[in-house]
């Protein structure tokens, strides 16, 4: 397999910790940021949106992070990481879907705001109400939590992985992190993990 991708793009990190988890490899080559290659019709009839990560399996293209992951776990047949029947796939699918249109908008917000914008275009209203958003997602995610343990009793599925990445990038990004201690339980567990480590805390949010 072929992962087009920055190692250092959230969504790439989290592909690339994804396949370490199913002990699968896949040869990765930049594109984005610094590298570029996404606007070229070339990458374009691969993923249309000139973003990363893309993954390459043979005949098959895949994108969307979210996607990648499910479709590595299902790949080589059902596995625990993906889910092994409808109701697996969807306690994982709702905390994906979760992942994507709740807690990542508020929290791409002040992710631009803090790191991608110079400080005098920086706009300190927006950053705290995009906070105050993400304390009441992560609220969400705190009172689903078990007091200890997995998410959802499996050592890791793609909902940790996508969970995961986010929350590393909560706790590297807010200097007085105020999510309940759940949700910080359960981000250590998740760092634990060798493939985290190797692929997602990378010294940047
Ligand atoms: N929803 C998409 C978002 C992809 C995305 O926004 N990727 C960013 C990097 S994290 C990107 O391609 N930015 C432009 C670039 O790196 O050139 C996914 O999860 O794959």
């Amino acid at each position: 397999m072929k992962l087009l991708g920055r190692a250092d793009s959230l969504n790439v990190r989290k592909a690339l910790w994804g396949l370490a988890e199913l002990g699968l490899t896949a040869e990765r080559e930049d594109r984005g940021g610094p590298f570029g290659g996404t606007d070229t019709e070339d990458y374009l009839s691969l993923n249309p949106n000139g973003l990363v990560p893309t993954l390459i399996d043979g005949e098959t293209v895949v994108w969307e992070s979210n996607t990648i992951l499910r479709y590595l776990g299902e790949r080589s047949g059902p596995t625990v990481f993906s889910g092994r029947d409808p109701a697996e796939r969807a306690a994982i699918g709702e905390w994906m879907d979760w992942q994507l249109g709740a807690l990542n908008p508020p929290l791409q917000t002040v992710f631009i705001q803090l790191v991608r914008l110079n400080e005098d275009r920086r706009d300190a209203a927006r950053t705290a109400a995009a906070l105050d958003d993400v304390h009441k997602q992560l609220a969400v995610l705190g009172r689903s939590l078990p007091s200890d343990g997995p998410l959802l009793g499996a050592d890791v599925t793609a909902a940790d992985v996508a969970l995961g990445v986010m929350l590393h990038r909560y706790y590297a990004l807010v200097a007085e992190p105020k999510a309940d201690d759940r949700v910080a339980r359960y981000h250590a567990r998740l760092a634990g993990r060798p493939g985290f480590a190797a692929h997602v805390a990378i010294g940047k949010p």
